[in-house]
């Protein structure tokens, strides 16, 4: 069988990528649809050699596709995406804005592909943010063998996460600043190369980000165990791809590093690079960026908990934080439920 697919927000960083893996995994797709806003309506984009011109989201008949990858923001999935569930078509939206929604399923394949089958009550699944995937992803068969209580996190993630414009922001700033030229920061707030920034998306009122309550929500929605506390600080860094994670988890019975790294090895999706040595962990350059798996290092016992259990996490935020989650969630699908 054959599916018709539409992307939307297909020329966005997230859209751009979700073409490029639908044809690198050989999806079963009939006919695919590009997507955006009037803005880019006409533009091409490559699929399988041909090339495809972008139509206007705004105009577009979802009762010609079975299945839309959404990556357009919150506030565009806001309006068409119910649509297109009406439609008949089944949404996998990658936005912030239907991951609370009671009736409709956050999923992370490696860790809740059963949750998939809620998708009937509205006929959208919502892809969770980027630096919740690639976490629970290594925390899921930890959590399955021993439990966890309680996660402390860092992030340090890369400005493909906030878009197309960061990335140009980061990449003008650095040639400029190595020709002693400052130039005024647009995209945030602050200068981004060559610092760090500890604030992604807006500020809530108890003073966490609205990016660090995401990873609070889905981590609980996704583990369907709303007893795990958890406490991040989400960091913007000067990096163009891969989100990193500095993981501190606290388990319900005791793990050793030998026995999380065995674990690990096995688990889906992971990918274990773990020598106490230079060089012997995995990074954002040298390992993730243009890759699927989710990378783990560092594993190391907590000196200061008896139970605590200290990680880092690798992974291309663009591809498995959304575009490759998004299309793992779509095979499962076609294979399972359409
Ligand atoms: C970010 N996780 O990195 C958010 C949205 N992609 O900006």
């Amino acid at each position: 069988r054959v599916f018709d697919v539409a992307v939307v927000g297909v020329t966005g960083a997230v859209g751009q990528v979700m073409v490029s893996i639908l044809e690198e995994r050989q999806f079963p797709v009939g006919r695919l649809y590009a997507l955006a806003s009037e803005r880019s309506a006409g533009k091409r984009v490559q699929f399988r050699g041909q090339s495809i011109v972008v139509e206007n989201l705004d105009t577009f008949d979802f009762s010609k596709v079975q299945i839309g990858l959404f990556s357009p923001g919150a506030s565009v999935s806001k309006i068409y995406a119910p649509k297109a569930g009406e439609a008949g078509c089944v949404v996998i939206d990658n936005t912030s804005q239907f991951r609370q929604d009671a009736d409709i399923p956050l999923v992370v394949p490696e860790v809740n592909p059963q949750a998939i089958a809620q998708y009937k009550n509205r006929h959208i699944i919502a892809n969770p943010n980027c630096s919740t995937i690639q976490m629970l992803v290594a925390l899921k068969p930890i959590y399955d063998a021993v439990g966890i209580t309680r996660i402390n996190v860092a992030t340090y993630q890369s400005v493909s996460g906030t878009g197309k414009e960061a990335i140009e922001e980061l990449a003008g700033q650095t040639a400029a600043l190595l020709n002693a030229k400052p130039i005024e920061p647009t995209v945030y707030p602050k200068q981004i190369a060559f610092n760090v920034l500890p604030h992604i998306d807006v500020f809530m009122d108890n003073g966490y980000t609205k990016e660090e309550m995401k990873m609070i929500w889905e981590t609980q929605k996704i583990m369907g165990d709303d007893r795990i506390l958890v406490n991040p600080t989400a960091v913007r860094v000067p990096v163009f791809y891969g989100h990193s994670e500095a993981v501190h988890i606290e388990t319900r019975e005791k793990i050793t590093a030998e026995q999380a790294r065995a674990l690990l090895s096995k688990a889906p999706g992971v990918v274990v690079m773990d020598e106490r040595a230079p060089g012997g962990y995995p990074t954002a350059v040298t390992e993730a960026a243009g890759t699927d798996p989710v990378f783990v290092g560092r594993i190391r016992e907590d000196l200061s908990h008896p139970n605590g259990l200290n990680l880092w996490v690798v992974s291309d935020n663009i591809r498995k934080g959304a575009a490759l989650n998004s299309v793992q969630i779509a095979e499962i699908l076609v294979k399972d439920y359409i």
